[in-house]
Formats: structure tokens, sequence, C-alpha cells
């Protein structure tokens, strides 16, 4: 049989070094699965239970490898399920090809079933590129350009091919006549540093501060060498963003951990008293985390020129790539040898350690949630790879999960959507099967597609080297963070009707599907669970049943939060007396000193 389209496009994938596809079936692209069939061992089909899970998919494996996550849908219905886990990989700056099917091209305009105009509907998602082939002759620039771009931009790309167009003789080289385009395969990035004038420039800011804050966020991931260097060298205290949790580890005494709404007190202390701030990787997107405009002078390194200076005016920009510009700098500066700053965030983040585990030992109903990620810290695995859902346990990952190094974690940063905890845990296992991973996952998550994709677990996890993978739920029966968000920043109770989770046994369920199932109701028998989930043989949910009265409180209650907050107990919480019993011995643990 002649090579068709299909064929060449699946070939061209994996000359590109690709050799995995994330994707789900449908008329639309029957010509592509029949490729992919062919194709045998050179690329590795995942099927998932929905595709928005398969570019969930492709997001993590882009953010964990590097390399380009591919996923793969149908016309219409599969496309358009897509497109929250394309979003997802857009806004965290993951590079991914979404292929996509379409109907004839005859058919195009005719109002044909499943017809969608997907170019207009790929548009925003891909803008940097999406285009449909009108012939086989077209797909080796299209899939060229497509991965190309989605690498160099680190963003998302799309190619839409219409089912005549896949199961035609392939056109592995144009003719070379007029019209005809000759595009090749491959690529390596630049390298980016500065001017050295502007290096001069920043190196003069920075030996000038007095008191310098760092913040790092996920650009920074590949500098964490030059990250820690510059720090002792301008004697800094480090914030990092949510997806700049592994950039260094939590155990570093001046790493003031995670800032924000879900950040730790020294970070935000850190920022208010600075006088330098200086942003790598980062585009973190709550200014009122950072320090007041004109409080402290700013340096941002980032290699993406769009994304400088827009949450804080800086007073030099470094377009860069983090760890070469950060090398440039170091020997511009010069050792801060009054210390007295970096020993008061020292001091600031040994004492915030002793808050975090006073109020992880806190006695609640029946198991405190920081619990859970506090007994989770000492046991995580060498080279383990992490990640969260949205939710309540993006909080406790994000300030009591203690990340070492060599390790890897991840979470939807800037869509903050629900639902990637499981596909993207699925996806570091595929990724890397010889390592531990571990997904934190709330029980609202694991209802709208996390239980789905334990049954892609239960399928797939005997291929995987080390089968260990640890689905923890926390199950609260209730869409925690945002009860907590409607009572603190609305001033609104709960509202059973909106925010109560069904009640399931997620282990019962494990177990059902032939995974192993851990229920753990007692605080003092967490430990054990977590030995247990670590060391199985197969991979596990761990069925945490905790808490939701137990707050996630900012590192700093403004008074406007805490007035709507008393308001919202004022109208009638339904959950009263138990909660503000919980609210106050958080608090109280914040006040306390801790001796240990
Ligand atoms: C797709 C999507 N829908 C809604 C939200 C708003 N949201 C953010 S967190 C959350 C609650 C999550 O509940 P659960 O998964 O049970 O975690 P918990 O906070 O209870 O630990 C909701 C509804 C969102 N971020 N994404
Ligand atoms: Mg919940």
């Amino acid at each position: 049989m002649a090579e068709t389209a299909s064929d060449f496009l699946i070939r061209r994938i994996t000359e590109w070094g690709i050799r995995r596809i994330y994707g789900y079936p449908g008329d639309g692209i029957n010509g592509i699965i029949g490729a992919i069939d062919r194709a045998g061992d050179a690329v590795d089909y995942v099927q998932v239970r929905h595709e928005e899970m398969a570019a969930f998919m492709a997001c993590a494996h882009a953010k964990f490898t590097g390399e380009v996550g591919i996923c793969l849908a149908t016309s219409g219905p599969g496309a358009i399920h897509l497109l929250n886990g394309l979003y997802d990989a857009k806004m965290d700056h993951a590079s991914v090809v979404a292929i996509v099917g379409q109907q004839a091209r005859a058919a195009i305009g005719g109002a044909y079933q499943q017809e969608v105009d997907l170019v207009s509907l790929f548009k925003d998602v891909a803008h940097e590129y999406v285009h449909m082939a009108s012939s086989p002759a077209a797909i080796r620039h299209l899939i060229d350009r497509a991965i190309r771009i989605a690498k160099a931009e680190r963003t998302v790309t799309c190619v839409i091919i219409p089912n005549d167009v896949q199961e035609m003789d392939a056109v592995p080289i144009p003719p070379r006549k007029h019209a005809t385009i000759h595009s090749g395969a491959g690529y390596s990035p630049p390298r980016v540093v500065p001017k050295d004038i502007d290096l001069r420039r920043a190196a003069e800011i920075l030996n000038a501060g007095e008191k310098i804050a760092m913040l790092v966020g996920a650009g920074a991931l590949q500098a964490t060498d030059e990250v820690i260097e510059i720090a002792e060298l301008l004697g800094a205290g480090i914030a990092k963003a949510l997806l700049g949790k592994a950039v260094i580890p939590d155990n570093l005494a001046f790493c003031t951990g995670p800032i924000g709404l879900l950040g730790s007190k020294p970070s935000w202390e850190m920022m208010n008293e600075c006088d330098t701030l200086l942003m790598v990787g980062s585009s973190f997107p709550y200014s009122e985390f950072l320090p007041k405009e004109g409080q402290a002078r700013g340096v941002q390194i980032d290699l993406d020129p769009k994304l400088i200076s827009i949450r804080y005016p800086m007073e030099i920009n470094l377009v860069g790539d983090s760890a070469e510009t950060l090398r440039a700098l170091i020997p511009l500066l010069e050792r801060k040898r009054d210390r007295k700053w970096r020993k008061r965030i020292e001091n600031n983040v040994a004492e915030w350690w002793q808050v975090l585990e006073a109020r992880a030992m806190n006695e609640a109903k029946p198991i405190n949630p920081q619990r859970v990620f506090w007994e989770l810290s000492p046991r995580l695995p060498d080279n383990c790879i992490v990640v969260a859902d949205s939710g309540s346990s993006a909080g406790w990952f994000a300030r009591d999960l203690k990340m070492r190094r060599g390790m890897l974690a991840s979470l939807s940063g800037n869509l903050a959507t629900m639902g990637p905890g499981v596909p993207y845990a699925i996806a570091a296992k595929f990724a890397f099967p010889d390592r531990v991973v571990i997904a934190t996952v709330g029980d609202g998550a694991m209802l709208m597609n996390g239980i789905n994709e334990l049954v892609t677990i239960a399928e797939y996890w005997e291929q995987w080297s080390d089968p260990r993978l640890v689905v923890m739920v926390l199950a609260n029966r209730d869409l925690n963070m945002v009860t907590w968000e409607q009572r603190v920043m609305a001033g609104d109770p709960k509202y059973d009707a909106s925010q109560e989770v069904p009640e399931f046994g997620f282990a019962r369920y494990a177990e059902m599907i032939g995974l192993t199932g851990i229920r753990v109701d007692d605080p003092e028998k967490l430990g054990a669970a977590w030995d247990q989930a670590l060391s199985a043989s197969r991979p596990v949910v761990l069925e945490a049943i905790t808490d939701p009265e137990v707050p996630s409180l900012p590192p700093h209650i403004t008074f406007e939060e805490a007035k709507k907050f008393t308001e919202s107990m004022i109208k009638g919480e339904p959950h009263l007396g138990h909660m503000i019993k919980q609210t106050f011995k958080e608090a109280v643990e914040g006040f306390l000193p801790h001796k240990k």
C-alpha cells in the first residue's frame, strides 16, 4: 500500500523526535489512527477517557520534559473537548501541538454533520499557528511549522486535517514549481543573553540595594544553581511562584516559599520590606503581593519580552535565558557584607515552618488537610514528581510540602483549572516510568474527571517500570477553596446546594478497577497510610477524609477581608461553631512564639 498523507504525517512527527500521542478516535481522524497503527513501535498511542485529558497530558508532557506534547482529536465534539487543556498549556507556556480532523473538503460550508469552523474555534488558543491542510502536499510544512512554532514560542499550535486529505497519497516532496512549500524539520533554541550595558546597569541596582527580595517562577526551573548563588551573594531571600515550586528546595533557610493568597508570611513580609526586587522567570499575577510601587527598585529577567514589566514597573529588564543571564550577572555582583536582612528573613522562615507545623497538628474533624501534606514531606521519594489540582490542595502543596532537589512539580498555574491532577500524573508516568508520581486532588476535581482517568491508569500501569503512582484525594465533601473564597472575599456564608460534593468511595472505587485503595480517617494513621501507598506494587488511591472547616487563610488577612468574613458569619453559616473554632485556632498559631 502506498504511503498515505496520514502515514507521512506520523513519520514526520517521529522525525521530529516525538514518540507519544495522546488521543481519542472519531471518524474525523480515522485516516490518522490507521497510520498510527501502521507505524508500529515508532510511536506510542495513549487512549484517554476525554479529549480534554489528552490536552492536559500533552501539556504535562511538555512541562515535565521540555519536549513538544501532542494531542489528537476528531472533528466537531472531539476538537471542542480539547480546548480547556489547550488553554492550560498556552497560559503556562507549554509547547503543545493539537492535531484535529475535519469533514471532507467538499462538505465544508455545507452545514454538514459535526462540521464546526475549527480554524475560528482554535484562533485564540492557537493564534500563533492554526491552519487547515487543503491538500496532501501541505502536510509537510504545516506539521513542521506547527511543531517548530510550538517549541520556539512555548505555545499551542494546531493542524486541522480534513478526513479526505488524510486518506490521499502522501506528497513527501512537493514538486519543484511555483506555489509549493519546501520545509525542513528541526529546531535548536538560541542562546539569549542581554547586552553587557544592561547587565552592568542591573548589577549596579543589585549592588546598591540593601534589602533584596527575589521572586522566581517556572522560567527559572533550569537555573537552580544560579538562583541560589545570586541569593547568597546578595544576601537575598527567595520567594517562589506556584509554577516555580521546584526551582529551589524548600529546606533552604532563605527560601520564603510561596507568595500570594496561597503564600507564606515570610514572603509577604519580605516583599513589603525590601528595597530591591529581582524577579526571574515569573509572571506571577498579583501585584498587591509585590512591593508597593516606588518602594523598591526592580530588575526582571525573562526570556519573553511580552512578559516584562507588567506586574511591577521595573527599572531594568533583562530579556534573556534565566540561567545564562544570571551567570553573566554573577561576576558583576559584590557580596553583601551586612547580612542583617538575610538573618531576618531566615528567622522569619524558621518561625513560619513552626507555625505551619502547629497548624498541621491542630485537631480537626476528622483529619486536618495540612497534616496530610506535612506527613508526606519527609516521605517524598527522591526524584519524585508531584502534581496538584486546583482547589485547597494547591495551597497546602505550595505551603506545606518540602520539595528537595531533583524533584519536579506542576499544576495549572495561570488557567488554574480544575481537572489536571490525574492526567498530569499519567503523563508524568509515561514520560518517566521509573519515577514515583504523586497527585494531590480534591474530591470535586476527582468527580469532575479524575475518577474517569483512574481507569486510564488501571489500563496502562503495568507498562511502567516502577508502578508507583499515588492519587491522594482530599475527601472533604466540599468545593472547599471556593467556599472559603465566598466567605472571605464575598462575605457570603456557605451555600450548601452549590458547595457540597456528593459522597463517593474513592478507595473502594480504586479497588473495583484493580488499583489499591486506602481510606484514612484518623490523623495518627496518616503516616502509615503514606508509607503503604509509597511502597505499593501498583498505583494507589489514598482517600483522606479531611475537614472542610480548616481555613486556607491568606498570609495576611486584610481588614477588609476580616470584615467580610465576620459578615458572612453573622449572615448565618450552617457550620458556624466548628468553623469559628478552626479559624480561631489557625489564627492563634500565627501569633504564638514557637519554641522547640
Ligand atoms: C473547571 C473549573 N471550574 C471551576 C473552578 C473554580 N474552582 C476552583 S477550586 C474549586 C473547588 C475545588 O474543589 P475540590 O476539587 O473538591 O477541592 P477542595 O478545594 O475541596 O480541596 C472550584 C469550584 C475552576 N478553577 N475550574
Ligand atoms: Mg473538596
